[in-house]
């Protein structure tokens, strides 16, 4: 409790930039305390993890394995993390690649795990040696994610506690869903970072956009803005989706020209320090919303906060929270007029007409990656999102149904349909659960209509540096604008 109150100060203090200097990083001693818990959690036997390969090619970027970097901290490819639990003594030990004089000339030293921390580091060519010599003690159970079947480290140990048949496979996805679904308080710092630097990319994205500029501009300011704050890169495939892109949901070519009179979906995450943030936010291309637009926009939002609220309630359960914001949803269409009353269903069918136009859930997890676990209730250390939207896409005609019913209901949506036509609007903030109250990790990007407004009039700082005639030859090789 102590922990989280004084958590909330410096939280408050990296969300507004002011106040003690903090340097966001995960202690040894908590990845110490995910392994314990595993080993708490699964009981005795031999566990065993390996790092992600390296990347095919050598000039390829790569990522370590989710679950290996928060058992370990390890950044190394093909480290191996074995665990024994037997009687009362627990042994950890990583083996790593012993760096040569080649490899370092080629990818530069080894980054070292935590420091401090208790693992006991080993070179890679040692895993044999330590595999024969395990105690005969060791119980005939394997905790392990891989298939010890395809042979590898995995299958290797598998053989000295004596094969299949004889030890009882584990995996161990389970538990790490569970655990990685609660964050501590130095997880959450690391959000709250990935976060500012998110809204940050937002603020630059509002200043800079107007008709005329193709999506890839705004999309390469954004990731811009991450790297240039310390993000490693996006935790994500940036959606940047202007006009019919907007109703798109994992819309990433982002290459098409902008026009007035759209509205621009932008869908981002800095990941900072391997943690990923998730920020949408959708704006005017013109700069100032048109009546349909701001009619769509005004209902997500509307959802936006009903949710927000239910998720302020102490024990509030991702359920409710989700109920609260399709209820709003579902009345605002309604009022438009693109389903017929707020609990209408599609003819002949248990799916709401409300489907028509909001397709997705409402949230997720953020963590390590950005789909991360959750708890079913908000509980304290529970990171996520609430990303209401509405996509307004003519093939919704098409989804229906068949039928005379269908039909006369096709007819009667039909000219609200052509109205709204091409509008898509999606607002999602994150937000970190703490023993005091839900911060909201996105805060700094402006999400009333009056307040993007405001911004988009702001000058941007790329107008004077773009090369225009550079960005205009895209247009030789750009697919045909819809
Ligand atoms: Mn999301």
């Amino acid at each position: 409790m102590r922990t989280h109150r004084v958590t909330l100060a410096v939280i408050l203090a990296l969300l507004t930039g002011t106040g003690a200097q903090v340097r966001a990083q995960i202690p040894a001693t908590e990845y110490a305390a995910r392994r314990s818990a595993l080993l708490e959690r699964l009981g005795p036997g031999a566990y065993y993890f390996e790092a992600a390969p390296p990347a095919a090619a050598d000039y390829l970027p790569w990522e370590q394995d989710p679950d290996f970097l928060y058992l370990t901290g390890h950044l190394t490819p093909s480290a191996r993390l074995v665990m024994v639990r037997a009687g009362t003594g627990t042994r950890q030990v990583v083996f790593i690649r012993g760096g040569s004089a080649t490899t370092s000339v080629w990818e530069g030293e080894d980054r070292p795990g935590p420091v401090g921390d208790t693992l006991e580091l080993r070179p890679a060519d040692e895993y044999e040696t330590f595999v024969k010599e395990l105690a005969a003690e060791v119980p005939k159970r394997l905790v392990t994610p891989h298939n010890p079947a395809q042979g590898g480290g995995a299958g290797r140990l598998l053989e000295q506690l004596g094969g299949l048949g004889s030890v009882e496979v584990v995996n161990p996805r389970q538990a790490l869903t569970g655990l990685r679904a609660l964050k501590s308080p130095a997880e959450i710092e690391l959000l709250v970072m990935a976060g500012r630097i998110t809204a940050a990319a937002q603020r630059e994205a509002f200043r800079a956009t107007e008709p005329g500029l193709n999506e890839f501009e705004i999309q390469a300011l954004i990731e811009y803005t991450f790297r240039r704050n310390g993000a490693l890169r996006p935790g994500f495939a940036s959606i940047v989706g202007s006009g019919p892109n907007s109703t798109i949901l994992h819309y990433q070519q982002n290459d098409r020209f902008m026009r007035p009179g759209e509205v621009v979906v932008m869908d981002i995450g800095a990941l900072y320090e391997h943690y990923t943030a998730d920020v949408t936010r959708t704006i005017p291309v013109s700069g100032i919303f048109t009546p349909e637009q701001r009619a769509i926009y005004e209902i997500v939002l509307a959802a936006h906060d009903a949710a927000e609220t239910v998720a302020r309630t102490p024990g509030a359960s991702f359920r409710e929270v989700s109920a609260a914001a399709s209820r709003v949803l579902a009345e605002g269409c309604a009022r438009l007029g693109l389903i017929e009353n707020p609990d209408a269903v599609l003819p002949g069918s248990r799916r709401t007409q409300l489907s028509l136009f909001y397709m997705h859930g409402l949230g997720h997890g953020i963590g390590l990656v950005v789909h991360d676990s959750m708890p079913p209730t908000l509980e304290v250390g529970t990171c996520f999102t609430i990303e209401p939207g509405l996509y307004i896409r003519p093939d919704a005609l098409e989804r229906i149904g068949e039928g005379p019913e269908a039909d006369r209901l096709r007819a009667r949506l039909a000219p609200v349909v052509a109205r709204y036509a091409d509008i898509g609007i999606r607002i999602e903030d994150c937000y970190a659960v703490t023993a005091d109250r839900l911060v909201c990790l996105s805060e700094g990007a402006p999400r009333t209509v009056a307040e993007i407004e405001a911004m988009m009039a702001q000058p941007s700082f790329t107008t004077v540096s773009r090369d225009r005639g550079l960005v205009e030859s895209f247009r030789k090789y750009a697919p045909p604008p819809r």
